[in-house]
């Protein structure tokens, strides 16, 4: 479907201005998934003459998309469809189940997978003794074939039944053996990515993005230590708070 067929015609008798039907257009088509995540929108000059409308009608309308968040542009490349998605940091959910909680398709690619003994740091954050058997998963995370995480997970070995025990999802697997977390800490950090980081994600050097450590706990025996570094033009972090009863 083209662009213009997602949104619709727009109507210079309606009293709203055009920029602003076009928004609205242009909202629907991403909530109605006519207009697709990442999905590069035509050049502005084409929509100006498809739509019969200026082209200053266009880029005020996109202007003002791209502020909310919903578009966004690409040096040279043009303007696109973001790929953003809430996330509620307060929710001891998985990544694959926060994906498909949006409709998207979620997907990694191993970076490594190896066994091992806690860190000394490990050991702490997590309680365990010294010498303790440990799993390490680290992965980059896709929605929809897009890069949008860096995870770097360690699991005590006595959780998962073997290495190979994680496929698509580590908290299946954790679920699946009776160590699904069920209470967890997490420290919230802005970062910049560094080279490496920014080549696996996809980013610009020193792009901006989050990292969220969490050390999670099912019935008070530590599960996992994860650092998950989100990328920051791809996620809206959220949370939610109540001051007891309203
Ligand atoms: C989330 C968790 C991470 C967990 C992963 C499991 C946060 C901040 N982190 O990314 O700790 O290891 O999900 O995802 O939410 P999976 O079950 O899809 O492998």
């Amino acid at each position: 479907m083209s662009f213009v067929e997602a949104i619709g015609p727009l109507d210079a008798q309606r009293p709203a201005p055009l920029y602003q039907q076009l928004q609205h257009a242009v909202r629907e088509a991403i909530d109605r998934q006519a207009l697709r995540p990442d999905e590069a929108l035509p050049p502005e000059r084409d929509l100006a003459l498809d739509l019969s409308v200026s082209r200053i009608t266009i880029r005020k309308a996109f202007d003002g998309l791209v502020a909310e968040g919903l578009l966004t542009r690409r040096q040279g490349a043009g303007t696109f469809v973001a790929a953003r998605v809430e996330k509620n940091f307060s929710k001891l959910t998985s990544f694959s189940e926060d994906m498909a909680a949006r409709g998207r398709k979620a997907s990694s690619s191993w970076l490594s997978r190896s066994q091992g003994t806690v860190t000394p740091e490990e050991a702490l954050t997590l309680g365990l003794s010294p010498g303790t058997g440990v799993y390490r998963f680290n992965r980059i995370r896709y929605a929809d074939g897009l890069p949008m995480a860096l995870e770097y997970s360690t699991v005590p070995a006595a959780c998962l039944p073997s290495l190979d025990s994680v496929e698509a999802s580590l908290y299946r697997a954790l679920s699946d053996n009776g160590h699904r977390p069920n209470r967890a800490l997490q420290r919230l950090r802005a970062v910049l990515f560094d080279a490496e980081q920014a080549q696996l994600l996809g980013t610009a050097d020193s792009a901006a993005g989050l990292l969220i450590e969490r050390r999670a706990f099912h019935n008070g025996q530590a599960v996992e230590v994860t650092k998950s570094y989100y990328r920051g033009d791809a996620y809206d972090f959220v949370a939610e708070l109540n001051d007891g009863p309203v």
